[in-house]
């Protein structure tokens, strides 16, 4: 059977202005490709790239004419996979179609439509695309908490509660890698002081060393996904794909990686003994940082260059909302700590719909306490999935709450006039960008990179700033009316 793999299109502006700071491959894609064994033949399209999706995905159609297309799916994708699989329908009515990944395993009911899709996949997509294809070849039904058949009786009871747990990462296939254009992706890297970089935009490969994270902040559906459990590979496992990846620069796509400081040390030293000499970019949580700063120096050995904190506010009021498990003194020293190891630091802070032009003020005086870092900011919205969101859906104002999803745009009502919030919004970022380590060290770069980096820059800000105009007349009305 031919099997073809899409990523969606972007349909938000902001969303496409993103991506010109960080572009990822399709990992989730590449790790379901590695599923399909011969003699089935399996090929991904990537349609975050270029301007003509839909004149994409026919041609691909026409030259391919898989027998069986599955879709990527984060929330904020749906809408765009819903038109793909419309257009799918049309062009090739014979192939059957799936669609996974992280929505259809948190809300399936919501593409639970006969007319677009034939099965929705929940959690692990290598080892259910197995079972399907398996299944499709004996002309057998299929019809398991993993594989659910749109339209089918039981579909509603299969898509309740959780999706399936995360398997024995031994049974997980290795990515694809070689299915993807290489030369596409890439991640904005900081550098070091007074270096000359040969670029801002390396090339950047992702990888996954573990699923899941313990904690249960309000905001986050990740416990619900990996129902709580933290699924770790092994270090010599992992260590063995860092070596097989072409890339000089990793992205670890973990929700935390350093959780069990053993294993995060077993790898940092096998990569030393080894010689493996890359440069990495990870997430860590504040009191993982400070309950071990000897791992963090170790790993700075090891190639760690940037770690992704959310640090979400330096407010104890809203830490303790967002249910975060850490005070903003743990916020402080773990910023200090990855000062001291030598560690770009990725700030990434939440900004609250209720927020205040007092509230905006305060948080630009903690950007200038953390700096210089890297910056990103946030929209605190809930995500499908938490009990967040189902405590405040009733009050969303976004047209399309799935499609809005991208935590940026606001779901609920803000407290300032909408047009004045997305105002200070966007100083926000501007401020960030003063901050940048890369501007703080004077890390020489190229002078075309720093054109391509003011000139995104600006379009996103201009972006931000206008984003109020993406939502209806009506939806600007919920919000605050107060002078600024
Ligand atoms: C790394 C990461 C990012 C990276 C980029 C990721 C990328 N791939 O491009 C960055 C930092 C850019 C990012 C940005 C955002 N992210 Co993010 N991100 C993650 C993180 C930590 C890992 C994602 C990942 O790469 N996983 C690795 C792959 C291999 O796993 P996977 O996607 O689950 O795929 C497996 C299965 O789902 C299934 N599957 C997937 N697709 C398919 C298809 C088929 C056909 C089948 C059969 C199976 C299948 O099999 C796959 C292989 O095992 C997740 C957390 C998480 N646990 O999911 C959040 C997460 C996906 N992000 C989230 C969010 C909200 C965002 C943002 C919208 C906002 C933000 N907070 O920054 C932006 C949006 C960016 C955009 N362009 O739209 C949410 C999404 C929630 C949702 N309802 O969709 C998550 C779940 C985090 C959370 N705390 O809730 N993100
Ligand atoms: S620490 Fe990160 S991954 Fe874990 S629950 Fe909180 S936000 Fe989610």
């Amino acid at each position: 059977m031919k099997v073809l793999l899409v990523r969606p299109h972007l349909i938000l502006a902001l969303s496409r202005r993103f991506n010109s700071f960080l572009h990822l491959e399709p990992l989730d894609l590449e790790i379901v490709a590695g599923g399909v064994e011969a003699p089935h033949e399996v090929e991904i399209l990537d349609l975050s790239h270029g301007r003509r999706p839909f004149a994409a995905l026919r041609r691909k159609l026409r030259a391919m004419r898989p027998d069986l297309v599955g879709f990527g799916c984060y929330s904020n994708q749906a809408a765009a996979v819903c038109e793909l699989a419309g257009l799918i329908r049309q062009v090739l009515p014979t192939a059957k179609i799936a669609v996974g990944g992280v929505h259809a395993s948190i809300a399936p009911q919501d593409l639970n439509r006969p007319e677009l899709y034939d099965f929705v996949v929940r959690g692990e997509g290598s080892v259910a695309i197995r079972r399907l294809l398996a299944a499709l070849e004996r002309g057998a039904s299929i019809a398991d908490e993993g594989v659910l058949p749109v339209g089918a009786p039981e579909f509603a009871a299969l898509a309740e509660g959780p999706p399936p747990a995360h398997p024995d990462y031994r049974e997980v296939a290795k990515p694809r890698r070689d299915l993807v254009d290489r030369s596409k992706y890439f991640c904005i890297w900081s550098g070091k002081p007074d270096e000359q970089l040969a670029t801002l935009y390396p090339r950047t490969a992702s990888m996954r060393t573990s699923v899941g994270c313990p904690r249960r902040c309000s905001f986050c559906v990740v416990h619900f996904l990996a129902h709580g459990r933290y699924i770790q590979r092994d270090p010599a496992d992992v260590v063995d794909e860092i070596a097989s990846i072409p890339e000089d620069y990793v992205y670890f796509v973990d929700d935390e990686m350093f959780i069990n400081p053993v294993r995060a040390e077993a790898i940092a030293r096998l990569l030393l003994e080894r010689g493996v000499r890359k440069q990495y970019v990870s997430w860590a949580r504040s009191d993982t940082i400070c309950a071990h700063p000897e791992l963090f120096k170790l790993w700075r050995q090891a190639g760690l260059q940037v770690v992704y904190v959310g640090l979400e506010s330096m407010e104890a009021d809203a830490l303790k909302n967002f249910n975060k498990g850490v005070d903003p003194d743990t916020n402080r020293r773990a910023v200090a700590i990855l000062r001291e190891a030598g560690i770009v630091l990725h700030s990434a802070l939440i900004v609250n719909p209720d927020f205040t032009k007092d509230d905006f003020l305060r948080l630009h005086r903690t950007v200038a306490a953390i700096a210089p870092a890297e910056m990103s900011f946030t929209v605190l919205a809930p995500s499908p999935g938490t009990d967040f969101w189902r405590d405040t859906c009733a009050r969303f104002i976004a047209p399309d709450p799935y499609a809005f999803y991208d935590c940026m745009h606001t779901l609920l009502p803000t407290r300032l006039p909408m047009r004045t919030f997305y105002r200070y919004f966007s100083l926000l970022y501007l401020r960030g960008f003063q901050h940048n380590p890369w501007r703080a060290h004077r890390v020489k770069v190229p002078f075309r990179d720093l054109l391509r980096l003011m000139w995104s820059g600006a379009r996103t800000g201009w972006t931000l700033h206008g984003l109020h105009r993406d939502y209806p007349p009506e939806a600007r009305a919920a919000c605050g009316q107060d002078a600024d």
